[in-house]
């Protein structure tokens, strides 16, 4: 018989003995808390160091637990966001912040959110940002090197990590990385112009892994989250970038992609910014998978427009929830 589950209020399961081997498990004596309370009493200590005890499934049920109660508790979501790009991040920063009480499921393909501003461009690491987006790293508490018209991060990952560490401190929104929105869910929305238009109803989601070898495995079925509104910033690159407005297209809600322009700095964030908006009924498009809808040119390694993008879909979000 497996001890008996532990859980949040007894963190501890004793040992009662093992159905397999029938040997009598060492109770797991009550955790204490390690003799040590500061690293200043860990130093030159070690030899009598030693962690409070665990037994594995405990570290399971911990992570599980709350992994599937987060599951449960987003699966109907005010908001989701897809892509945990910076214009991903920066949009949930944004509402997240401004409205604690929607709650906010983002889903990312990586295991690691961030997409494309770990570095400025190519392997180079420091980012470069046009004013007025300096406002959002003022925000945010981002030290930068002021050069005028742009302003300069000293690394991208000192953006990416801090708007990360910021969004995830927000008890209104779960990060879903290492999982993949595979398809939207939709509801009928006919007008006058289209009888078959719908508008966005939430995601179907898998892991990764799994969205990335239904070609060659069948009958790996989908979960869904539903939300009234959905957010794509899945961006213009890697295996899944653009995925949404491509959706649409497939889906026949829109007739065909603009195609992204080459890059021409001077208009590409301008456009970007301007353009986020509701692509269609529940769904509204920012940051560089914008740039596949309308044919906008692409900005290269300047990421203002990605910042500024996120607060504009932000607040295209907030008029069409509160409408
Ligand atoms: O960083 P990206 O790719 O996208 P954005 O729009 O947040 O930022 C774009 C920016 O990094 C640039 O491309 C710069 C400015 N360069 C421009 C240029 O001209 O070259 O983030 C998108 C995120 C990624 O983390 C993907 O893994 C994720 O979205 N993603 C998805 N996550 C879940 N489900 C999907 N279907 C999906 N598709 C992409």
């Amino acid at each position: 018989m497996s001890p008996p589950a532990a859980s949040f209020e007894n963190p501890i399961a004793v040992g009662i003995g093992h159905a397999v081997t029938g040997k009598k498990d060492l109770a797991v004596k009550p955790a204490v808390n390690s003799q040590a309370k500061t690293l200043a009493e860990m130093e030159d200590n070690w030899e009598s160091f030693s962690f409070a005890p665990i037994r594995e499934s405990q570290v399971s049920r911990a992570m599980t637990r709350r992994y599937f109660a987060d599951l449960d508790n987003y699966a109907e979501s005010d908001i989701v966001i897809v892509g945990a790009g910076s214009c991903g991040l920066s949009t949930a920063y944004i509402l997240g912040k401004k409205r604690p009480d929607l709650k906010i499921a983002i889903i990312e393909a990586g295991v690691a959110p961030g997409g494309g501003a770990w570095l400025g461009g190519q392997l180079f690491s420091a980012m470069v940002m046009r004013k007025p987006a300096d406002a959002f790293l003022n925000d945010l508490g981002v030290p930068f090197e002021d050069e005028g018209d742009f302003v300069v991060v000293k690394h991208a990952a000192l953006f990416t990590s801090t708007l990360l560490s910021r969004v995830l401190s927000l008890p209104n929104i779960k990060l879903f990385n290492a999982t993949t929105v595979e398809d939207l869910i939709t509801r009928p929305a006919p007008t006058s112009a289209d009888p078959h238009a719908v508008r966005i109803a939430g995601v179907v989601t898998n892991w990764t892994l799994v969205s990335m070898h239904h070609d060659d495995q069948s009958c790996m079925d989908p979960n869904t989250i539903n939300a009234p509104l959905v957010i794509s910033t899945t961006g213009h690159d890697g295996p899944f970038g653009a995925f949404s407005v491509k959706r649409l297209v497939s889906m026949q809600q829109i007739e065909k992609l603009g195609g992204m322009r080459g890059l021409d700095m001077r208009t590409a964030e301008d456009a970007i910014v301007k353009r986020t908006r509701e692509v269609v009924k529940g769904l509204v498009v920012g940051g560089m998978e914008l740039s596949e809808v309308d044919g906008a040119n692409r900005m290269g390694p300047t990421f203002g427009a990605m910042a500024l993008s996120g607060v504009k879909a932000a607040e295209e979000a907030l008029k069409i929830i509160d409408e």
